[in-house]
């Protein structure tokens, strides 16, 4: 499976299409590209050729279905990965040049600052647990339910009670909400699908940092499949990746030469430590990797 990142990752670099992105950083882009990850045997889509911060990205994974959209408790936790996108807000709204450090120290300390400063905007958990529910309210209006849908418990749910059904979907892509969003979302839509005890998950992602993102992308969606898969008394089946616009960013060309000089190696392993009552009540504590000898990370500057 890594090899098939690796390949793409060559592709797009030496024959990707070359794009200014809203970023402005510039990219080298493919539509449309696929992968499969066999998910038996506690095998996980943990990249080897560089170190992946799993338990930072199954922190994320948790934060998610919590429904949280404000980034102190991944803060709090040490989690840096979304604080570029609220501090880029403040810095362009305040005009104040504060530090990355200073700017998580205010947001853990002062619960006014967070609540103005940390939120994302109705990202992905909010729209997983908590989407938004009109009830009609009479001459033509609608009103706003203060408990929103919970795709996550109804996923659940159906594939218990209705495996062959092909509607196992749940997304994060509510049109209504985009503008309001810090980002809309990459990962957008998962389906889940199950056969012969097994159950298997695609991922639909719209845009791929490619060098970065993907790493956590591909991870996590392994770790949601499988979580699932246990609250559902399924094993792990496949994991299929369908990327849309998947690039390379143009100031990741050390990462690109760095990693494509590597080879894979090994085989990690993922278990989960014990039954949770609920796909709501995992913690980080219930995951063990074992047998990852990543080579070293590479960092890169992401874009925002
Ligand atoms: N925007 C861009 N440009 N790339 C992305 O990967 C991305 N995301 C999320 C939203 N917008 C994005 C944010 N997720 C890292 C990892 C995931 C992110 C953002 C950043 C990152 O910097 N990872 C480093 C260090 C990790 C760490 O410090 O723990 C890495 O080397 O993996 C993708 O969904």
């Amino acid at each position: 499976y890594e090899q098939q990142y690796l390949d793409l990752m060559r592709h797009i670099w030496t024959s990707g299409d070359e794009r200014v992105d809203r970023t402005g950083v510039g990219t080298r882009a493919i539509f449309g590209a696929t992968m499969r990850f066999n998910l038996a045997d506690e095998a996980i889509p943990l990249l080897t050729t560089k170190r992946v911060f799993w338990k930072t990205a199954t922190r994320e994974m948790l934060w998610f279905l919590t429904g949280d959209t404000n980034i102190r408790k991944l803060v709090e936790q040490k989690v840096h990965i979304w604080t570029d996108w609220p501090l880029d807000k403040y810095r362009k709204e305040t005009g104040e040049e504060i530090s990355r450090d200073a700017f998580e120290q205010r947001i853990i300390e002062d619960d006014a600052f967070a609540e103005q400063w940390g939120n994302l905007g109705p990202v992905y958990g909010k729209q997983w647990v908590n989407w938004p529910r009109y009830t009609p309210a009479g001459e033509g209006l609608y009103r706003r339910e203060k408990n929103g849908i919970n795709q996550i418990k109804l996923l659940i749910d159906g594939l218990k009670n209705n495996p062959g059904s092909r509607r196992h979907i749940f997304t994060g892509w509510n049109v209504a909400e985009l503008d309001e969003m810090a980002l809309p979302p990459c990962h957008k839509t998962y389906q889940f699908y199950v056969a012969n005890g097994k159950l298997s998950g695609i991922l639909y992602q719209r845009s791929c940092d490619l060098g970065l993102g993907f790493a956590f992308n591909i991870y996590s969606a392994a770790l949601l499949v499988r979580m699932i898969a246990q609250q559902c008394d399924l094993e792990p089946g496949e994991l299929v990746w369908n990327g849309g616009d998947v690039h390379l960013y143009l100031n990741h060309a050390d990462l690109v030469e760095e990693q494509l000089s590597r080879d894979p190696f090994g085989a990690p392993k993922f278990t989960i430590l014990r039954k949770p009552k609920s796909i709501f009540d995992y913690q980080i504590s219930d995951f063990e990797v074992r047998d990852y000898e990543p080579q070293s990370h590479i960092s890169a500057p992401v874009a925002v």
